[in-house]
């Protein structure tokens, strides 16, 4: 087939449909003039295949791969005998081995840097939070009594450790699970023991010819994934928040309006924060900024994307340009004179456009290297060697800039940084810091419920068009909203990080953001920092009278554009802790199947949560409303709501007389 028929058969990409992000269509047009390719042009033109859409195909072995038919998915098997349930399950578990595996692995060098900064090695770096070091110890039972910091640092260091290498017993964070749920994990024997062991058992059982019971893979697939959301994600957000600070409210600008055309533009992008503090570092030094200077410019402009941008700006107020599906289309703006990269969501696409638009990229962590890319190693004992040469880089591209610079003229200021420890002082000031206040706004009906709406932004799906109406669908039903990673974003530049965003919500919950002065929707951070939800729910549990489990609770979680396997993983730690967890965009496994209905229905009759599914967003939370409500009726609150709502029609109404 010749060249031009192949071209004529792609198709054009529609960015009215594309996205909601002005500032990410005004790109995508630039791109289209200056003949560049993004992401967005690539999904509108190859459809995703079918077949592996509802997972009805399996690799595992060379007597395939085999291919079933999702119409008549008991029709046939593979040529080993496999059904539709074993080989979903066992993909859906290879997602799960997959995303658990980037979590824990973050968090393991989270504690590496730890261990290597309490013992002297790395000097960097140091313990900003001891106060939140001391919280974390004595969590885990490490005695704390008058002792030195670094004992207790290198107690917590040894502590820790088990939630990757640990071969028999429970990870060490499960000490925070309040005891009913506990009680449904070990009856199930889905306690994770050490990451390392759960990842490896699972990718052994979803070898060919082992574990071919889909319930039995599925309980392998919680076991897991609680070792990444109880384990290695929970130990990234503690280790961080110990080391770098923990999150308080700060005023944060997100969009691509961030860039200034007269500076030096340096985006950090990826999940580690150890880079991103130490290019912070840099861009401060004022040898650097006389360079810049010396080069002409005014000044050096560091700037986040995905989340290591959330975790920063939640920790910094560091600027915020964009989420995933932005991070091509801010290099169309010709600004970026440098863009450095860990790990995790990088686009291989991103070299070639870094390419069309003269940015320097730089790969730095070994895990992830990208053809095209310089690497700059960052190692956590000189760390400025690298983030150093990265800003010199950038300002050499600074001063033989050659392309015409176009940057959207959007910033959407916000605020950002809301920790579980801050919500605990913010609802219940500084003399009695707890949860009861939320609580009691919940019991009393104020505030409806708690969702968790997180992850990714996909081409498949119109860019944070499905994050922005669910989320004002929640609020405006009286749901108080918690964010991480590219949803974050995306409800920052829909304006919804303001105080003054209340008025969208409902009349119970706008009451309690006006009275705290809080926005109705709360940035927790990083995709990591979903850990920051878990242990507010567990928090809730044990401040009494929302149930014994975290099953009980009116709660619920959303991740409406996921793309990456590390949400699928993030689904599952949350189901398999009692979250009903509805995800958009599409599903891996084909309804009525006996897998399907065990993740969407069986699990929550065992006493964890379950999986929903819808890929638009006004049903979505009409799905989570209505658990949310079944949650307040079992726990017989459901009336107290009733009477809160006549009370603010009737108040309403005397205003209006
Ligand atoms: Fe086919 Fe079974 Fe091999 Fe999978 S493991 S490719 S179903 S023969
Ligand atoms: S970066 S995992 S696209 S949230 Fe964490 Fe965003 Fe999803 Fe990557």
């Amino acid at each position: 087939m010749g060249k031009d028929t192949e071209e004529s058969k792609k198709k054009t990409l529609n960015i009215k449909d594309a996205t909601i992000c002005d500032a990410t269509a005004q790109m995508l047009r630039k791109a289209e003039k200056d003949g560049v390719e993004t992401a967005f042009h690539r999904a509108a033109s190859m459809k995703a295949c079918p077949i592996g859409a509802d997972s009805a195909c399996c690799k595992h072995c060379s007597m395939g791969p085999c291919r079933l038919n999702a119409r008549d998915p008991y029709g046939k098997v593979g040529v080993c005998g496999a059904t539709i349930d074993t080989i979903q399950a066992r993909n859906f578990a290879r997602m799960v081995a997959s995303g658990a595996a980037a979590h824990t692995d973050h968090g393991m060098s989270m504690l590496d840097l730890f261990r290597e900064v309490v013992s002297g090695h790395i000097k960097d770096y140091s313990i900003k939070d001891p106060i939140k070091l001391e919280e974390v110890a004595a969590s885990l039972d490490i005695d704390t009594e008058d002792r030195d910091i670094n004992d207790i640092a290198m107690d917590l260091y040894k502590e820790l450790e088990r939630t990757y290498t640990q071969v028999e017993g429970e990870i060490p964070f499960a000490k925070r699970v309040p005891k009913k749920t506990l009680e449904t994990w070990r009856k199930y024997d889905v306690v994770p023991r050490g990451a390392m062991r759960e990842i490896m058992e699972l990718m052994h059982r979803t070898h060919m010819g082992v574990d071919q019971h889909y319930e039995n893979i599925t309980h392998q697939c919680s076991r897991t994934a609680l070792s990444d959301g109880w384990g290695g994600s929970m130990v990234a957000t503690e280790i961080s928040d110990i080391l770098f600070g923990t999150p308080k409210p700060v005023q944060g600008d997100v969009n691509m309006g961030c860039l200034k055309e007269n500076e030096v533009n340096i985006i950090i992008h990826g999940h580690e924060p150890n880079l991103f503090e130490s290019v912070l570092a840099s861009v401060d030094d004022p040898n650097l900024i006389q360079e810049a200077k010396d080069a002409g410019a005014h000044g050096l402009n560091l700037v986040g994307m995905c989340c290591s941008g959330a975790e920063m700006i939640s920790r910094h107020g560091v600027p915020h340009a964009g989420n995933f599906m932005s991070t091509e289309t801010i290099l169309v703006t010709g600004a970026v004179d440098a863009m450095g990269v860990d790990v995790q969501c990088i686009k291989q696409g991103l070299a070639q456009v870094a390419d069309c638009y003269g940015t320097k990229l730089f790969t730095t962590n070994p895990r992830c290297r990208i053809e095209g890319a310089d690497h700059i190693e960052f190692i956590e004992h000189k760390p400025r060697e690298c983030t150093d040469a990265i800003v010199r880089a950038a300002i050499d591209r600074f001063k033989n800039r050659k392309m015409p610079i176009e940057i959207p003229n959007i910033k959407n200021p916000g605020i950002h940084g809301f920790s579980m420890e801050y919500i605990n002082y913010m609802l219940g000031g500084s003399f009695r810091s707890s949860y009861k206040p939320l609580n009691e706004n919940i019991i009393n009906g104020r505030i409806r419920g708690v969702a968790g709406v997180v992850g990714c932004t996909n081409p498949r799906v119109k860019q944070d068009w499905v994050h922005v109406e669910l989320v004002k669908e929640l609020i405006k039903n009286d749901v108080l909203v918690v964010q991480t990673g590219c949803s974050q974003i995306a409800l920052a530049k829909a304006g919804l990080y303001t105080p003054e965003a209340a008025v969208m919500a409902g009349p119970g919950l706008s009451e309690v953001c006006e009275t705290v002065g809080m926005p109705p929707v709360l940035g927790l951070g990083s995709c990591v920092d979903n850990s920051r939800i878990l242990t507010a729910c567990a928090e809730m549990v044990r401040t009494g009278g929302l149930g014994d489990s975290l099953a009980d609770l009116p709660v619920a979680g959303a991740a409406p554009e996921w793309m990456s396997e590390k949400a699928i993983s993030i689904g599952q730690y949350f189901v398999a802790s009692g979250v009903f967890t509805v995800f958009g965009v599409t599903y891996p496994i084909i309804e009525e199947t006996k897998f399907h209905k065990l993740l969407f229905g069986g699990l929550e009759e065992m006493g964890f949560g379950k999986w929903g599914f819808t890929a638009d967003p006004h049903e979505m939370a009409q799905m989570m409303i209505a658990h949310i409500d079944k949650k307040r009726k079992a726990l017989g609150i459901d009336r107290a709501r009733e009477r809160v709502l006549m009370d603010m029609a009737d108040r309403q109404k005397l205003e209006a007389a």
